[in-house]
């Protein structure tokens, strides 16, 4: 459990979504109790990729590891978009809903 004031370090990854589509960006802080404000590209959630556009190519990837769970050596955790150690219909869907989304 985390307590107030508690130094914390590591690093987190936030996904906005919204109806058509959504961003996801990184932060880091470095356990002296302050977050660090870090240059952090903005990306396009379900970009699986990682090319900067959400497009049929990250659909076939998670596609390829559907149903592949943590541990198995065809998961992809970059397919594995809400990272519950499963890729299934939640990520397939979010990558189709996606399709189209690319980073500014
Ligand atoms: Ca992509
Ligand atoms: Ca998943």
């Amino acid at each position: 459990m985390i307590q107030p004031n508690q130094a914390l370090s590591g690093f987190v990854v936030v996904s906005l979504l919204g109806p058509k589509g959504g961003i996801s960006f990184s932060m880091a802080t470095d356990g002296s109790g302050d977050a660090k404000q870090q240059d952090v590209p903005a990306l396009c959630a379900g970009d699986v990729n990682n090319d900067g556009v959400v497009d049929i190519a990250d659909l076939n990837a998670v596609r390829a590891a559907f149903g592949k769970r943590l541990g198995d050596p065809l998961y992809n955790p970059d397919a594995d978009i809400d990272r519950n150690g499963v890729v299934d219909l939640f990520d397939l869907s979010f990558v189709s809903r996606n399709i189209g989304c690319k980073v500014q």
